[in-house]
This record gives C-alpha cells, sequence and structure tokens, in this order.
C-alpha cells in the first residue's frame, strides 16, 4: 500500500515524535490535537515536552513543508491515533472487596469519531495508544463502522503498540521491533507496509488483540519484576543486608535480572497498563494485582524511611527540639519529582506522592525538579534551585536518579546545608564519601543493623 498524507491524532510524548518520522520520512504528515496550546506551540515551530532530539527532527519536519498542525482532522490516506488512556478518575472497579483502577477510554472514542467524517475506501486507521484486550475490534471497529464503511473490507484498520523508552524515543522508533495487529490480514499488512517507511526494526503481524495484549504483556512483566525487586529492598532491611550488592551477585546467575528497588512506580505505562488486564479479568490476575499494590505501596515504605533517619538521629537532636516521633516542623529538601531519571514528566509520579505524603505528617518540604524548574505542583513548595533546596533542610532526601543528582559532590552540599542527614532511594550516591563529608547517609534498601527479632 502506498501512503501519501497521514493524520496523528494526540500529539503527547508518542504522537508527536512518531508524527514528526513520518514526516522526515517523506509523509505529509497533520498533526492533531484537541489542545488548543500543543497546536499553537507546534505552529511556532516549538515543542511543548522535553525529549533529546524531539525540537531538532521538528523543526526539520515543519521547515521541509511536510509537518502542519490542527486541532481538526482532515482527509487522509491513514489515521493513527495515539491519545492518552488514563484511568477512571472517580470510578473503581471491585472484585469480591478488591478495588482496581479502570481504563478511561474517551480520548480513543472521541479520536475514533473525529475520524469517521475523513474516512474514504482504501484508508488504514491504527490504534498506538495503549489499551485494554479487544479494544480495537470492539471499541474502534463499530465506531468507524458508523461512516457506513466496513473495516477489513472497505479500510484497514490494526493495533501497533509503541514500545519507545522515554529519554531515547527516536532511536527506538526506529530500530525497535514492531509488532502490527489487523482485524483482517490485509489490514495487517497495510499497517507493516505504514511502518515499514521507517521502521528498521523487525515488522511482525499478527491480530489485533494479540498484539493489544502483547503491549500489556511487555509492561506488566516490568512491574511485577520491579515489585519484587521492592519486595527484596524491604527483606534486605529486615535482614540487615546491602539490597545492592545482593541484586548485583544474584544477577551474576546467567538467567537471572533483577530489576532495581526504588521509591515507587510511575508514568503512563508501568503503573497504568496492568490494571488493564486486572480490569478484563480480576478472578485470573491475583499476581498482577498484588504487584500493583506493592508498587502503590513504596511510598508509604519511604515515609516509614524517613520517620526512622530522624528517629535514628533523634540522639542528638531531641533536646532542641521535643518533637520525638512525628515529622512535624522537619525540613525536608526533596531532589527530583519527575517520575524517572532524566525525564520531564511527574505524570503518576511516585516523588511527588511521597512529598505530600511527608507534608501530611507535618513536614515542610523544598523540592527541586531540574527538568521542571518552574513547575506549579499541585501543594508542594518548589525551590527555586538546588541551593535554595538544600540550604535550610534537616533532612536531604534524593527521590529521582537524575544523572546531576549522581554526580553531587558530598563536600559542596555540605557548604550549602545544615543538614547533616540524608536519605537515597535509588541508590545513587557513595555511602563512603558522604559520610566523609560528614552525613548520615541512609539508602533504601540497606539496613547497617538487622532488625530480626531475636528468636
Ligand atoms: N523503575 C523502577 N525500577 C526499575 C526500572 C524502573 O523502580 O528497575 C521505575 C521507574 O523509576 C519509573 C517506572 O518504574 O517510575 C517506569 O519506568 P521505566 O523506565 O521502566 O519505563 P517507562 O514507563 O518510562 O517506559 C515503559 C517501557 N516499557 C518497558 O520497558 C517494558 C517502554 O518500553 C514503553 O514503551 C513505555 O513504558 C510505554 O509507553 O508503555
Amino acid at each position: 500500500m502506498n501512503f501519501q498524507k497521514l493524520c496523528v491524532l494526540g500529539l503527547g510524548y508518542i504522537g508527536l515524535p512518531t508524527a514528526s518520522t513520518f514526516a522526515v520520512n517523506g509523509l505529509k504528515v497533520l498533526g492533531v490535537d484537541i489542545n488548543p496550546h500543543v497546536i499553537e506551540t507546534l505552529q511556532r515551530g516549538q515543542i511543548h515536552i522535553h525529549e533529546p532530539g524531539l525540537q531538532d527532527i521538528v523543526t526539520q519536519a515543519i521547515q521541509s513543508g511536510h509537518l502542519t498542525a490542527s486541532m481538526q482532522a482532515e482527509p487522509a490516506d491513514a489515521f493513527l491515533i495515539s491519545v492518552p488512556t488514563p484511568f477512571k478518575e472517580h470510578e473503581l472497579g471491585d472484585y469480591n472487596g478488591q478495588k482496581y483502577k479502570l481504563a478511561n477510554m474517551d480520548a480513543v472514542t472521541a479520536a475514533a469519531i473525529a475520524i469517521v467524517p475523513h474516512l474514504r475506501k482504501g484508508n488504514l486507521v491504527v490504534l498506538e495508544s495503549t489499551s485494554p484486550p479487544r479494544t480495537t475490534v470492539d471499541l474502534v471497529n463499530p465506531i468507524l463502522e458508523r461512516s457506513g464503511l466496513k473495516a477489513g473490507i472497505d479500510f484497514y484498520l490494526c493495533y501497533s503498540p509503541e514500545r519507545v523508552l522515554p529519554g531515547q524515543i527516536l532511536r527506538e522508533l526506529v530500530e525497535n521491533a514492531r509488532v502490527v495487529g489487523g482485524v483482517t490480514p490485509e489490514s495487517a499488512r497495510a499497517g507493516h507496509d505504514l511502518y515499514a517507511i521507517f521502521v528498521q526494526g523487525k515488522i511482525i503481524e499478527t491480530d489485533a488483540t494479540t498484539a493489544e495484549m502483547v503491549k500489556i504483556m511487555e509492561n506488566t512483566t516490568r512491574d511485577v519484576n520491579i515489585a519484587l525487586a521492592n519486595e527484596f529492598a524491604r527483606l534486605a532491611e529486615k535482614m540487615g543486608v546491602n539490597v545492592w550488592e545482593a541484586i548485583s551477585l544474584a544477577n551474576l546467575h546467567p538467567r537471572i535480572n533483577i530489576l532495581s528497588p526504588g521509591p515507587g512506580v510511575g508514568g503512563h505505562c508501568i503503573s497504568v497498563d496492568p490494571w488493564f488486564f486486572v480490569e478484563a479479568a480480576p478472578e485470573l490476575t491475583p499476581l498482577i494485582y498484588k504487584a500493583r499494590q506493592v508498587n502503590d505501596s513504596q511510598p508509604h515504605f519511604v515515609l516509614e524511611k524517613v520517620k526512622q533517619a530522624f528517629h535514628s538521629s533523634a540522639g542528638k537532636h531531641s533536646a532542641e527540639d521535643g518533637s520525638m516521633s512525628a515529622l512535624s516542623g522537619k525540613k525536608i529538601a526533596a531532589l527530583g519529582l519527575a517520575y524517572k531519571p532524566d525525564v520531564d514528566d511527574l505524570r503518576e509520579s511516585p516523588a511527588t506522592e511521597i512529598v505530600h505524603l511527608l507534608q501530611a505528617e507535618g513536614a515542610q518540604v523544598k523540592a527541586w525538579e531540574p527538568f521542571k524548574p518552574v513547575a506549579q505542583i499541585d501543594g508542594i513548595h518548589m525551590a527555586s534551585d538546588l541551593n535554595d533546596a538544600v540550604r535550610d533542610a534537616d533532612l536531604v532526601l534524593l527521590l529521582v536518579k537524575h544523572t546531576d543528582f549522581v554526580k553531587l559532590d558530598p563536600n559542596e552540599i555540605a557548604s550549602k546545608t545544615k543538614a547533616r542527614l540524608a536519605l537515597d532511594t535509588v541508590n545513587a550516591w557513595n555511602a563512603d564519601e558522604w559520610q566523609k563529608a560528614g552525613f548520615q547517609l541512609l539508602r533504601l534498601g540497606v539496613q547497617t543493623t538487622p532488625v530480626l527479632k531475636a528468636a
């Protein structure tokens, strides 16, 4: 199949890089988004999200005349839907009292409806948004057929999940293998032809529902593995073991690859997608459900570690402030609010949840997020820079392993803060160096003294 014009609906972290990549590979691309700020920014030749290399490729695509932006879809040879699939905000599912999150498919529904007036015989429609299994067949297909055209006969319809890692999107878009699932084999073939325009990785054809499952299986596998790592961290603290050392030794085993524990699982993918399986079949997914619970409770684990940190140093300070256990009045410098290192995305971020939990316990938190220095984040007091964050702190709390934070010199920090207590939740700092600089450094997954009860 030949394509001249492509319409991409949804210009977020996936849609904009994908639209630009198709445009610099020769297609005429119309980028569509319901957010006027996104369209105005693009029409000014700028971008609204941080991703390495994205500004350059967008500039190239716009200057070539191949990428334009609008809030309205138009007729095209192919349509690509890459809109968000978050949770329903005020509604939970219930299975024997077990509450679970529900997918909000409003944006996908609206995008499919927006395509109907422009759908023509021979067109291709691709759903890329991560969606519960059977969304393409049971939700998108019937909407598109309101055009009077039949999917798989008059037009092609397929599902093709993006699998790119934020921070490496433009490279992975081209290099990663791509799964294309059609509602018919011909649809899968048409999807193959579209992505073959720039994908250098293997392109595999299958059916739409299998492709949907594949995507959610990938992210669910990662979520369950991270949950296991987080449980290992909790166990290690109980046993007086350094979990980071233990993981690096276990990963020497040829068939073991334990992921990293941390302050929690954030972002719009790993912390969201497994719920699509739980929603689809709560009776079949006890493990997936439990893993979500473990990862969603990790911010509380960090809260307890902060209390522990103050408690362990209380010997020295109790005389001064008299408030023994509560965090009330404690000044905490929170370093990092993004959901993971070196990205500007704060969606579902465990770090912001931890700050909210600390504040609810009466702590005064000043947060510094270098990737979103001016962010107004609900109820979080943002510092103007790193120095401002640590200056009056009692505790320096590292929540995100941004490269710049890893490189911090503890002596330099010691000269800028009165704190001598630090907590590293992401295994970024060298304990000896920080201790030499005068800090008592506590680390997630490391307990110097075992807390095992004597038999
Ligand atoms: N995390 C840990 N420990 C780890 C790895 C990650 O706690 O060992 C945390 C991170 O800090 C973050 C969250 O998990 O809060 C997710 O981060 P991530 O880097 O694992 O993944 P995402 O969400 O940025 O991207 C994932 C990727 N999926 C997989 O690797 C299976 C990416 O390939 C997908 O395209 C993306 O989800 C998506 O859009 O679905």
